[in-house]
């Protein structure tokens, strides 16, 4: 169960109110109002989006013993920034979303994803399930004669990784694939001086099948990548904004390298 599933201490919920305010500084503000008998901190937490006039106020915890009442303060702040699934809901199931890189028509959840509702790699209940895949599936699939390169962006790891994820087999185009790679990976050393790892996505990260990468390719895009953008680890899912200029000049020479050579290739 997740951490506001849970009672915590007060130690905890000092370093839970320091934590959720740095990682969401646009939204959230702590600020001092003045300290208990034995002189500990009291702060408000005020989430705004806006600046508006009119506000809201919520405490929780005038009774000790009411453990429930600080639980629902906490559960009221923590949104949840790493959620990683689409939206939707499965009959009577608890849990939310599918993984949309799970649900394209690609070896649709064979070893590497799974068909538990609850699970982060959720396959969905059928290939396509999802409006936002069908969707996207539908305008590739309509244009597949004029799309000469299938790319999606993800992070973090630093990898251009290439089909295929649903199995360990190489692709047919294995050779081509990987030396476009190295030149993508190349161009982004050149740019920023990142290392970026590359290979066939279950011969390099797992197996993963259902995803958008294998299954554009299978459609016949030969062309077909996924980077996993920065950073290493560092920072993982929640990278600095400073970041953001360098990854995406770095991204733009490997796409750079790419289009090149599908021209050439035409
Ligand atoms: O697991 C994924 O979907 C991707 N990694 S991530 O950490 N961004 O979730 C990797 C996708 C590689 N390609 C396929 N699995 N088809
Ligand atoms: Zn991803």
């Amino acid at each position: 169960s997740s951490y506001y599933e849970n009672y915590h201490s007060m130690k905890e919920i000092y370093h839970w109110m320091e934590e959720v305010v740095k990682v969401h500084s646009d939204l959230l503000q702590k600020i001092y109002i003045g300290s208990s008998y034995e002189k500990r901190p009291l702060y408000v937490l005020k989430v705004h989006q806006e600046k508006r006039k009119s506000a809201i106020w919520i405490d929780c915890g005038i009774h000790a013993r009411e453990w429930i009442s600080p639980a629902f303060c906490l559960w009221f702040i923590g949104h949840n920034r790493l959620w990683r699934k689409s939206r939707s809901s499965h009959g009577n199931s608890k849990c939310i979303g599918t993984d949309m890189n799970r649900n394209f028509d690609a070896h649709w959840c064979g070893e590497g994803a799974s068909p538990y509702e609850c699970q982060e790699t959720y396959c969905g209940p059928y290939p396509e399930s999802e409006p936002e895949v069908k969707a996207v599936a539908r305008f590739v699939r309509d244009h597949k004669d004029i799309i000469k390169a299938y790319i999606t962006m993800h992070s973090y790891s630093q990898l251009v990784l290439f089909p295929y994820s649903y199995t360990m087999d190489r692709s047919k185009d294995h050779d081509e694939l990987e030396s476009l790679a190295k030149k993508a990976a190349k161009a982004i050393k050149r740019t920023t001086k990142k290392t970026y790892r590359l290979g066939a996505g279950a011969q390099t990260i797992y197996l993963a099948p259902g995803g958008s990468d294998d299954w554009a390719y299978d459609l016949g895009i030969k062309y077909s990548f996924t980077f996993e953008l920065r950073d290493t680890g560092t920072y993982g899912f929640l990278l600095p904004p400073q970041e953001i200029k360098p990854t995406c000049l770095e991204a733009l020479s490997a796409v750079k390298e790419i289009s090149q050579h599908v021209l050439q290739n035409l």
